[in-house]
């Protein structure tokens, strides 16, 4: 037997309405206030099962909690501003305020079609000029205390969608909207510095009470790392560029074989005809009182030089005979060299002869001054691993870093580098993050790195592994313990230096295994060594004189949207005055009405082509100014809108301070996974921020929050209309009702988890079939015979503790013996145990096994004798599933029309019944535990004894004996003396 569902609900959903069933005072005489918020919706279009199981489920709490005696509010609204309503307004060629307007009205009635209790008197809509005009209000006292900001920066950029993006909004590259590439743009753009808030974020979470799943997810979002600053002082490059080879292996390169013939002989005539001077010289250099090692009479180009040492490029000469050639060729030579990069030196015989201690003290000294660069300052990193420092063999810069710019004189391969850099830029951060195993860098000649521990000149490289905007923008890279530092030696055939030995049992070769980047003990870090590495970070860093620090890697939020349909940014520029606020009194600033509505591509809002929009005077100097074009981000409607509930009507402030009292923070907030780490984020953010302005008494909005899953299409896949798996809920509303069709989402898997549940059709028909047998249970005429509460019979030898079971279950033609008892004692307990797990599920969302225990009730009910306080009793408990069913067959029972079941009172179980319902008896014979047995709470003494004396082994040990006393101790033993 099936029973209409369509006029049964269409009925109820009249009369709820018409007796304003749902609407929530702010204040209840002798009821706690509960908020209950649900995720609002875009108005997309057209209602879908996602939308079903965000709304419909949730409402079962709601609808519990009200019979439990809160005062709940559940509003719901519509976050209409945004993208996806422009987009697809766009793609029918619509007015984006006519296609939102409109959905909201087909979106309205559909809502109204699920039966949930929604509070609509309390209905925000965020392109409302009522509703953004405190959008706005808002916006300019976070930009009056520098929370908000303008800034040139690299943005994501959707050539699709002709606007910038968060970070949050790009996946793997790709718009969250419309999955067009990304790519990098530099703009300037308006920007909400969350970054302030990182730490209090972060540490705010510790007291919520939400999944420890939601929290980590935000946690890593956050992304703080402890590490150390530590500056690394940056040098040209005191490694001359070594000049090419020349004939013979021997000198540089001369201009052709006969030139350097005719030198090679002069060479030969000159070494025998060294003067006294240079005779001394030589003994001197060669002995290896001078640490580097030096030539006579070397040919360079197609000159000869007295002594040189190739290595740091310095040429020594001394007077000596001066030959004619000599002279002759003595400016040109010098010319050639200094041009080639050689120091000359010069000294005169009789300095040489009379004081050779000197020379060699002034050849050291150029020598070592050779040795080192230019000082250029220092470029500090930011690391975790300070105790690998030792290990640090280069540095990595992002591209973008600073120091690019500000050496661009002393890097020698400036070509080469711009190109890297150009290429950069084409890649997105999460590109460059994810980090391709193929490592790319530049190495930058002519200026090196000096490891600050070792005082070793390393090389430094720009690679786009290193992203400017984490950290300080630059490495310390540390090969041998560093996955990506690894990579990239590899492949540059970079050096590598062990500092970290793991401990015994998990060493293996670093060739093979690559790099190792655990804890372990310091080794090659002088004496440093032997100290364990969560030790030696902080002395590290203190013997560098580098500080402890922690990043974070969450960005600052930008929230301008090069688009039209968005909140309008209340900004005036102004040629002298800068960017003004939009005074006060002029708020809403409202977003006009035009035509050409479509995005430019040029980087500007279409609101840039509108004058009469863009014109208007400063509000400080009085002088014309031009309006803001840019919109605000979606995500800044939907950051505050839970407070307008509170207070939606309220034409003098975004929200009554005591209203928001009465409500925030919201008590429960249900939604969707995908929106842990930006709406969830963004709302803490700005509550936080609110609050530290004083507008707000809390500091974070929600106390409880889940995230719940979705819904596949049939064949398990996500449901999409090019796959024709989408599940159109209106239809099976129409065939099986919106009862049904509620209930057997909430029953499709648990709703607190981040699960997918394919949509089954035979499941729902599983539940259509189970409301059903409650309709056709509750309409047997000869269960209704038995429902008069007056045919029951009282079981008066029944002890008086058994008194409340009576009352509910009826008795049977077996209520007169003690099985008969023993059945109806089951039925109430689990009766009293169905209110109790129904009671708990709900609350935590478990909606799934509610429903379950409701059918093992069902079952149990079917079979036996109910009276009809037990029928109410169920139906009660059905009532936030099955609302308009549960309300019809209330008043069947002859409830007053004008109290509805879910009005009524939750049912309370009773504890003592909900007991485990056996427990081990424990049988002894004389005093002496001889057995145990499961026997059921309630046995009364006659019934053990029939239960122990039938046993086996009790049997045995009686053997002929007859018991002379028997005690029996409820719950706990019984003793047979014999
Ligand atoms: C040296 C080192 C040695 C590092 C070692 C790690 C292991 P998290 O944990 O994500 O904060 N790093 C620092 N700034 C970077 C940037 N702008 N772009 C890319 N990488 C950057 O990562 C911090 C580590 O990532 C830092 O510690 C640094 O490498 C690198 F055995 O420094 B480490
Ligand atoms: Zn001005």
């Amino acid at each position: 037997m099936q029973y209409n569902h369509s006029k049964i609900e269409k009925k109820w959903q009249k009369e709820w309405e018409k007796r304003k069933l749902y609407q929530t005072r702010d204040k209840k005489k002798g009821s706690k206030n509960f908020y209950t918020l649900v995720e609002f919706p875009y108005p997309s279009g057209n209602l879908h099962t996602g939308h079903w199981y965000a709304f419909s489920v949730p409402d079962i709490f709601v609808r519990a909690k009200r019979m439990q005696g809160y005062n709940v509010m559940f509003p719901i609204g519509f976050d209409a501003f945004g993208l996806p309503a422009e987009n697809a307004a766009i793609k029918r060629k619509l007015n984006p305020k006519k296609w939102t307007y409109g959905n909201i009205d087909y979106m309205r009635k559909q809502l109204k079609s699920m039966g949930a209790s929604f509070d609509w008197s309390r209905e925000v809509i965020t392109c409302d000029p009522k509703y953004y005009k405190w959008t706005q209000w808002i916006f300019l006292q976070f930009f009056k205390n520098g929370l908000i900001y303008q800034s040139e920066t690299l943005v994501n950029w959707c050539s699709k969608d002709k606007t910038v993006l968060a970070n949050e909004q790009v996946i793997a590259g790709k718009c969250e909207r419309c999955g067009h590439e990304i790519e990098q743009r530099t703009m300037k753009q308006w920007m909400l510095k969350i970054t302030d808030y990182a730490e209090k974020l972060l540490n705010g979470l510790e007291k919520l009470n939400w999944p420890e799943e939601i929290k980590e997810a935000q946690r890593n979002w956050i992304g703080r790392s402890e590490g150390a600053e530590i500056e690394f002082k940056i040098i040209t490059d005191p490694t001359p560029a070594p000049l090419p080879k020349g004939e013979g292996g021997f000198g540089y390169q001369t201009t052709d074989p006969k030139t350097w013939k005719v030198l090679q002989e002069q060479v030969l005539k000159m070494r025998k005809n060294l003067t006294e001077a240079e005779n001394l010289l030589w003994q001197e250099l060669r002995n290896n009182s001078i640490n580097y090692h030096f030539r006579r009479q070397h040919i360079i180009g197609k000159f000869i030089v007295d002594f040189v040492c190739l290595e740091k490029k310095l040429v020594v000469e001394v007077d000596g005979n001066i030959h004619d050639y000599q002279k002759e060729a003595d400016a040109e030579r010098t010319t050639f060299l200094e041009l080639e990069g050689f120091t000359v030196i010069r000294f005169k015989n009789e300095e040489v002869i009379n004081n050779i201690e000197s020379v060699k003290t002034r050849i050291n000294h150029v020598l070592e001054a050779l040795s080192f660069g230019e000082g250029l300052g220092g470029v500090k990193v930011f690391t975790t691993r300070p105790d690998t420092l030792f290990g640090a063999t280069y540095m990595v810069l992002a591209p973008e870093h600073q120091l690019l710019q500000d050496l661009k004189s002393k890097i020698k391969n400036k070509k080469e580098v711009e190109d890297y850099i150009r290429k950069t830029k084409s890649k997105t951060e999460l590109e460059r993050q994810r980090g391709e195993k193929d490592k790319t860098g530049v190495e930058l000649r002519g200026i090196k790195a000096i490891n600050p521990a070792t005082k070793e000149e390393i090389p430094i490289f720009i690679a786009d592994y290193v992203l400017a905007h984490y950290g300080t923008g630059a490495i310390m890279a540390v090969p041998a313990h560093d996955e990506r530092d690894f990579e990239f030696a590899k492949k540059y055939n970079l050096s590598l230096r062990e500092v970290i030995l793991a401990p015994r049992g998990e060493r293996s070769n670093l060739k093979r295994r690559g790099a190792y980047i655990g804890d372990g003990t310091l080794v090659n870090s002088g004496k440093f060594d032997g100290t364990k590495s969560e030790d030696a970070k902080s002395v590290i860093t203190e013997f560098v004189g580098g500080k402890i620090t922690s990043q974070y890697r969450l960005r600052d939020w930008v929230l301008s949207r090069q688009r039209y349909w968005g909140c309008p940014i209340p900004i005036i520029h102004c040629k002298s005055c800068g960017a003004v606020p939009a005074s006060e009194k002029d708020l809403p600033v409202e977003l006009p009405d035009i035509k050409d509505y479509l995005p430019t591509g040029d980087g500007k809002s279409p609101l840039a082509k509108v004058k009469k929009f863009v014109e208007t005077k400063c509000p400080a100097c009085g002088v014309r100014g031009e309006r803001e074009t840019d919109t605000m981000d979606t995500f800044v409607d939907s950051s505050w809108y839970f407070l307008r509930y509170c207070d939606p009507k309220n034409k003098k402030k975004f929200a009554d301070s005591k209203k928001m009292k009465l409500w925030m923070p919201v008590d429960r907030y249900s939604g969707g996974a995908e929106h842990t780490t930006m709406h969830l984020l963004y709302s803490r953010f700005w509550t936080k921020a609110m609050h530290d302005l004083g507008f707000v008494k809390f500091n974070e909005p929600y106390k409880a929050r889940m995230n719940r899953g979705i819904i596949l299409g049939p064949d398990g896949q996500k449901m999409s209309k090019s796959k024709g798996n989408v599940v159109d809920p209106d239809e099976y509303v129409k065939k099986l009702g919106a009862d049904t069709v509620r209930m057997y989402l909430a029953f499709i898997g648990p709703y607190a988890e981040v699960g997918a549940y394919p949509w089954d059709p035979r499941g729902i028909l599983g539940i259509k079939r189970f409301l059903d047998r409650v309709w056709y249970f509750s309409k047997n005429p000869l269960f209704s015979s038995r429902l008069n509460p007056l045919g029951v019979k009282r079981n008066s030898h029944l002890p008086a503790s058994s008194a409340k079971i009576d009352r509910v279950f009826a008795g049977s033609d077996a209520d007169s013996d003690s099985n008969g008892f023993l059945l109806k004692q089951k039925l109430e307990r689990l009766l009293q145990k169905t209110i109790k797990k129904v009671t708990e599920d709900i609350d935590a969302f478990h909606f799934n096994t509610a429903i379950s225990q409701l059918m093992i009730l069902l079952n149990e009910m079917e079979k036996n004798n109910v009276s009809l306080e037990g029928v109410k009793i169920f139906l009660k408990l059905l009532a936030p599933f099955a609302p308009h069913l549960a309300d019809e067959l209330w008043h069947q029972f002859g409830n007053s029309v004008s109290k509805s079941i879910h009005q009524e009172e939750w049912p309370a179980h009773d504890s003592a019944l909900v007991q485990d319902e056996t427990f081990e008896l424990v049988i002894q014979i004389n005093g002496k535990v001889r057995d145990k047995v499961e026997a059921p709470i309630g046995i009364t003494q006659k019934e053990a004894e029939t239960l122990v004396i039938s046993r086996e082994k009790i049997k045995n040990i009686l053997g002929t004996n007859k018991p002379c006393k028997i005690i029996f101790i409820p719950r706990r033993l019984i003793n047979i003396v014999i």
